[in-house]
């Protein structure tokens, strides 16, 4: 269960926790199209607190609108300046924020007429999302029997509601039959990402990720991309099937909620050692060290608060 924090913000102001509802009728309710935000904000070593890229985050936010044709009601200064204030209000020196823009009540049918566009801000705690174990040990994986979306089908450059019906369908199943996370492949065959998180791969030393054709463009991704090269590794984005990923040394997931997570296994083959490996670890500990402020080299990468 999400624990609840005490304000959430709506429409501009903020609200009890409680009182953040919204009708049956509610447009994206029924037909998925609404766009929506995963950031995380880290308590630092110096403690203070930063959230992570969190312009960038609220940028995809506004491309992911303007993809479904959806026109936000705040500008990107006062969605930023919004995050930080849920975090303020709700005391949270860490915690996920949980933006979402909505199509609300008015017309029903397909076309949302002139139903107003909504925004909330939700903020709670979020720990290890695939479990704290996952971050040290590594996860099991299954491909999924759902392939992921075909770029004319859904529109894979947003972070869009409907598009997690798919993710739903593929983690579902893959809980059920015991592993922690679904790889889904493309509608070509080629690895495309998992539910809610992008892959990387690493063999001999270099580094391979997917190209953006049917992914969600990760911030994470790109903060790994960034990272693996400025410590001197290829990093590569091409296309790779799943047998390639069988005989990786090394193979993880990236993204805000799953952070930077190792694969151990994968449709019964262990991958490398069957843990984390010598360059997911290195990778990881760097990441954790950037958003913590101990890496004064990617400092505008985070917004600092104080609460
Ligand atoms: N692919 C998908 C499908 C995805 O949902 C995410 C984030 C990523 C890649 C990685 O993107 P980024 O967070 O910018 O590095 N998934 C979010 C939602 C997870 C959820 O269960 O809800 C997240 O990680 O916040």
């Amino acid at each position: 269960m999400v624990q609840k924090s005490e304000k959430i913000w709506f429409d501009g102001r903020l609200v009890p926790w409680d009182e953040a509802n919204v009708h049956v009728l509610t447009h994206t309710l029924h037909y998925g199209a609404g766009v929506f935000e995963g950031i995380r904000a880290y308590e630092c070593a110096d403690g203070g607190s930063a959230v992570f890229r969190l312009e960038d985050h609220i940028r995809r936010l506004l491309d992911s609108a303007h993809i479904l044709g959806l026109t936000v009601p705040f500008d990107k200064d006062e969605l930023v300046e919004a995050c930080v204030e849920v975090l303020k209000v709700n005391g949270f020196s860490s915690g996920y924020l949980r933006p979402l823009v909505f199509i609300g009540t008015g017309a029903m049918g397909v076309h949302p007429g002139d139903n107003p566009i909504r925004v909330a801000i939700a903020a709670w705690q979020w720990g290890a999302y695939l479990g704290e174990e996952a971050l040290e040990k590594g996860i099991r994986v299954r491909t999924s029997s759902f392939t992921r979306h075909h770029v004319n089908v859904m529109m894979t450059k947003a972070k869009a509601c409907g598009n997690y019906v798919n993710s739903v369908l593929a983690k579902v199943e893959a809980v059920k039959d015991g592993y922690n996370e679904a790889l889904m492949l493309d509608t070509q065959g080629f690895v495309s990402e998992a539910s809610g998180e992008n892959i990387f791969i690493v063999r001999d030393e270099a580094i391979k990720t997917t190209p953006l054709t049917s992914v969600l463009p990760g911030i994470t991704r790109n903060s790994i991309m960034a990272l693996a090269a400025e410590l001197g590794y290829e990093v590569l984005e091409q296309l790779f099937t799943r047998d390639e990923l069988y005989i990786a040394d090394e193979a993880f997931f990236s993204g805000t909620a799953a952070e930077v997570t190792p694969i151990r296994e994968v449709d019964h083959r262990t991958i490398g050692q069957g843990k984390a490996g010598p360059v997911t670890r290195l990778l990881q500990q760097e990441f954790f060290k950037i958003v913590k402020g101990e890496n004064p080299d990617y400092a505008s990468w985070l917004h600092r608060y104080e609460i």
